[in-house]
């Protein structure tokens, strides 16, 4: 990596804070210096554990998992929705240390696939449910299979007038670039949360390089400050691109750092957001506007999304049988048959989401004609009737 002068500085500049915070003496005189120290900001202080800790350590009285039909009034409902090994288990591990919800995964494999919930009480008696969710790209269950099932977790919320207090989107900063899945999984909730609910949302980031592990006699190794500087960069492009939309319209960012401190801090932020009243796109929808998963944004979204998947894949498809008819290498044709077998299974899933969702479409459709077209009186009644049929 090319450093340059400035970089050198401040480089040797944070291995002296990080030496000196573990003695207390220094802690001050790090904490003064860091005030004037240029381009040393709060980010900088996150990172190497100086901010001080929470001011009032709340003591969880009880952890209790819920179904929806339990949550309340009192509840301070969290949302954690993200990529499937984006951290949305952990954190909510993290934050309740002794609470075992065994949803957390191994990598990018699927282990919620279902929606699950977590109440803590705490002593002065506050309620917070932290709501755990499947990502759009889960190993088990089809993209349609996930909606529906958020769609109906948040009608259900609707229905009974509870309120979400906000959603933490869950993003892995150490994924090199944004990948598709990411971003399908991105352009899905904009579309289900919507633009007036995105003040009430965090963009966290998860997987930022760990310190401890990489530290060689009280010192950071350069390994650090390189994946360090790498993460920090992808934050800016998330920042000014990908997330742009979502910051303007009131979202804010933050950093999760794997620890119950971080979570708080984060969980602490939804609390503390403005208390006037919204609802997540999605419900409006469902409950207000009566409208059917399908005609809904994210509806919409997906069906898109799903169409241009099936024409890459159907392109894929023709590719890879045209090179198989070429090809004579007995270990080329094995590879290329098992990838074929693979594709298929991801064709005939999607294949099967398009079917869900325009058979859905169609039904609303010919609700909507019949409406229009008086029975018997018009000739186009047949044509409704054709698609009945
Ligand atoms: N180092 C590190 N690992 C994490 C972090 N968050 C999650 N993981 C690991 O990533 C894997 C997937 O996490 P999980 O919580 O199941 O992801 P989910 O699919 O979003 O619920 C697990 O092996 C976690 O231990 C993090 O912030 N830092
Ligand atoms: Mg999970």
């Amino acid at each position: 990596m090319v450093l340059d002068t400035n970089m050198l500085q401040k480089r040797d500049t944070e291995r002296t804070v990080s030496t000196a915070k573990r003695s207390d003496s220094l802690k001050t005189l790090v904490n003064q210096a860091i005030n004037w120290m240029p381009g040393f900001g709060k980010k900088e202080e996150e990172k190497l554990g100086l901010l001080s800790p929470r001011p009032v350590d709340r003591d969880i009285h009880s952890f209790t998992p819920i179904k929806p039909e339990d949550l309340t009034r009192n509840d301070v409902i969290i949302v954690i929705m993200g990529p499937t090994g984006a951290g949305k288990s952990t954190f909510i591990q993290t934050a309740t240390p002794g609470y075992n919800n065994h949803a957390v995964g191994h990598g990018l494999q699927s282990f919620t696939s279902q929606i699950t919930a977590v109440r803590m009480s705490f002593d002065d008696g506050t309620n917070v449910v932290l709501v755990d969710t499947p990502g759009f790209d889960d190993t088990c269950l089809s993209d349609f299979d996930i909606l529906q099932t958020v769609a109906k977790w948040l009608k259900n919320v609707r229905t009974r007038e509870l309120e979400i207090s906000g959603i933490l989107y869950l993003h892995r900063i150490s994924d090199n670039r944004m990948a598709q899945t990411p971003l399908k999984n991105l352009k899905m909730f904009q579309k289900l949360c919507g633009e007036d609910f995105f003040k009430k949302v965090i963009l966290v980031t998860t997987m930022w390089p760990e310190l401890e592990s990489t530290e060689t006699n009280g010192l950071a190794s350069d390994e650090y400050y390189d994946e360090m500087n790498s993460c920090s960069n992808r934050e800016k492009e998330l920042e000014t691109i990908y997330w742009s939309d979502m910051l303007n319209h009131g979202s804010t960012t933050k950093r999760f750092s794997n620890s119950k401190d971080s979570a708080w801090d984060i969980i602490d932020c939804i609390i503390d957001i403005e208390s006037q009243k919204r609802w997540v796109r999605i419900q409006e929808e469902m409950v207000t506007q009566g409208k059917k998963l399908p005609n809904t944004d994210a509806g919409r979204q997906l069906h898109g999304i799903t169409q241009e998947l099936i024409d890459r894949q159907n392109d894929l498809f023709k590719r890879m049988k045209e090179e198989l008819g070429q090809n004579v290498d007995q270990v080329v044709v094995q590879a290329l048959l098992e990838e074929l077998k693979e594709l298929q299974k991801d064709r005939e899933k999607a294949l099967e989401d398009m079917r869900q969702l325009d058979s859905r479409l169609l039904g609303s459709l010919r609700r909507w004609l019949r409406k229009l077209i008086p029975r018997k009186c018009s000739p186009a009644y047949q044509d409704v009737q054709d698609i009945d049929n």
